[in-house]
């Protein structure tokens, strides 16, 4: 038995700050016709794909960067993306910033299927970088400013034939954000990203972070069965270079298809679901093999507690 969905991951190259999103949302729809040719029936697009990474800005006034948010989706300026995906029948995975009706602002993915309507949405929970200002970096990078983290957890869908989750860049860093997922059978998970191949906390990271890119999702993939999704918004974006290479992972952890530039392009892999069972019924049977007794501390304890005493 086979359950067979073809997924395309819709990198984007950079979007600068002064492109509109009628022009951004023009890309995603060409993205999307080459995705419908590749025979794709769900396109993933990156983190915060309408405007520039705007949380490399301060803004003294966090209420002048309120124009950067979707305060609806689909709005205006991502209607005609919803009418063509429903027109091709393709479902799609989109992040954006939004600004809810009650004034909160959070990093956003939304899951649509191929009718254009909504399956569901994940706020991020993993909110990277930092609160203040910090001039003597080379650029902010201020998303604890403008986002709260999201309230709602790591939900999964069922659609597409299998179990959808989402997660947003920096939680493809943590091992709970797949645990979490996994936990509830997850089979596919959809992860967009920005990531600026500069780390000013730690320099000597930026040449690792294409590995760090793989490393973890592919670690994420196999220790969960499941099949992960990584797409990039890369290339030089207001003079900040991010990593690209989006990839498709399979639940054995490896890369089934890769991008090749740093520019708007598409993959598609053929992402058999029922492989998952092959991990999640043997190695990683969660219900035979997990030992949650010794788990504590996971849920427990935010920090590191190291022993008492100095070792001496
Ligand atoms: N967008 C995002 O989450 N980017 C982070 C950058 C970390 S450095 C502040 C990432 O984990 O890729």
């Amino acid at each position: 038995m086979s359950r067979i969905v073809n997924v395309a991951a819709a990198q984007l190259g950079p979007v600068q700050r002064d492109h509109s999103r009628a022009d951004v949302v023009s890309r995603l729809i060409e993205l999307l016709h080459e995705a419908h040719r590749l025979g794709a029936e769900l396109v993933v697009y990156p983190e915060l794909a309408l405007t520039t990474f705007f949380p490399r800005w301060w803004e003294d006034d966090r209420r002048a960067a309120d124009h950067w948010f979707e305060t609806a989706m689909p709005g205006p300026d991502t209607q005609p993306l919803f009418d063509e995906a429903a027109r091709l029948h393709i479902g799609f995975s989109l992040g954006f910033a939004e600004l809810t009706p009650s004034g909160h602002h959070y990093n956003t993915q939304v899951l649509v299927d191929g009718d254009g309507h909504e399956i569901g949405r994940y706020r991020k929970v993993h909110i990277p970088g930092h609160e203040q200002h910090e001039p003597w970096r080379a650029f902010q990078h201020l998303e604890r400013y403008y986002f709260e983290p999201g309230v709602d957890g790591f939900d999964v869908w069922r659609a597409f034939g299998g179990v959808v989750g989402m997660m947003i860049c920096n939680d493809r860093r943590w091992p709970e954000t797949y645990r979490v997922l996994g936990l509830q059978g997850v089979e596919l998970i959809l992860c967009g990203y920005n990531t600026p191949i500069h780390y000013a906390p730690d320099p000597g990271q930026d040449i690792l972070q294409g590995f760090h890119n793989a490393l973890v999702m592919q670690c994420g993939a196999y220790q969960n069965g499941t099949w992960v999704v990584g797409v990039a918004k890369g290339g030089v974006e207001e003079g900040v270079d991010s990593l690209a290479q989006s990839m498709i992972i399979a639940p054995s952890g490896q890369i089934v298809a890769q991008t090749l530039t740093n520019a708007d392009e598409i993959i598609v892999a053929r992402c058999d679901l029922d492989w998952c069972q092959k991990y999640k019924e043997t190695l990683f049977d969660f219900e035979r093999y997990r030992m949650i007794e010794h788990y504590g501390r996971i849920t427990n304890q935010r920090g590191v507690v190291p022993p008492f005493g100095d070792g001496g």
